[in-house]
């Protein structure tokens, strides 16, 4: 796969990328990161690539020419059929399920917004969606262009060992995350749960499966609300709640 991100810090996000996992998988040419300002397509001595907003009001707004310059010379260096995502609070939630569908892509081109936004003009143009990375404010869209860049790099193929499969991740069934220890076995007083020094890994599924159930159900009732179930999982999911009530 390709990204290309679109960004006035572009040496920030060229460096963030070289990181943990992604980092690898770039060294590993499973993923290629490239970066672009909007500054390089500025005609002015000032390189201009705000302005004030129409209709008034407090701060600037990246200006349409150099956004659509800089997203058109991407676009002519990347694959066909890569899609072209600006993150921004106005966008879909970024999803595991969005971070699969995206994973299958051939490339990727993302522009991060600086100021209080982009003129709209640059999404009704050169952009396919939008995607937020969550419902409160940020000052860049640089740190959700990183947050989708993980989310989605993690999901290539070969990219993540057997150790470290993302078939476990939360969310990608659907709930929240089990439990996770190791050792030592007693900290300050505090055991690992026994089922887990059991050796007995249907008793250890069942266990995980019953704490990803119960955490999904207490913290984020919206998420248990869309996962499908299996008679099995309700059945320990009301075996949880039981023992949690009594
Ligand atoms: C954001 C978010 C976000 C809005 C104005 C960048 C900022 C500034 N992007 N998920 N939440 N973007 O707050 O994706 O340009």
């Amino acid at each position: 796969m390709r990204i290309a991100v679109v960004t006035l810090f572009p040496a920030w996000v060229a460096e963030a990328v070289k990181i943990g996992v992604v980092g690898r998988a770039i060294e590993r040419g499973q993923v290629q990161v490239t970066t672009l300002s909007p500054r390089d397509f500025a005609g002015d001595v000032h390189g201009t690539v705000d302005d004030r907003p129409y209709g008034g009001g407090p701060g600037m707004v990246l200006k349409c020419e150099t956004a659509c310059a800089a997203l058109r010379a991407t676009r002519a260096q990347m694959p066909p059929g890569s899609r072209r995502i600006y993150l921004g609070a106005e966008g879909a939630p970024l999803t595991q399920r969005k971070a699969s569908e995206l994973a299958q892509l051939p490339g990727l081109i993302l522009l991060a917004g600086r100021y209080e936004g982009v003129d709209e003009r640059v999404l009704a143009t050169e952009i396919d969606e939008t995607i937020s990375i969550g419902d409160y404010v940020l000052s860049g869209g640089e740190l959700p262009a990183l947050v989708l860049v993980d989310t989605v790099v993690r999901l290539l193929p070969g990219v993540l060992g057997d150790a470290e499969s993302a078939g476990q991740d939360s969310f990608t069934a659907g709930l929240l995350d089990w439990p996770h220890y190791t050792r030592p076995e007693n900290f300050e007083g505090l055991a690992v749960p026994p089922v887990l020094l059991s050796g007995n890994h249907a008793a250890i599924n069942r266990w995980r499966m019953k704490q990803a159930l119960g955490r999904t159900y207490e913290r984020r009732p919206d998420v248990l609300e869309r996962a499908e179930l299996t008679s099995e999982q309700r059945e320990l999911l009301n075996e949880y709640v039981r023992e949690r009530t009594h």
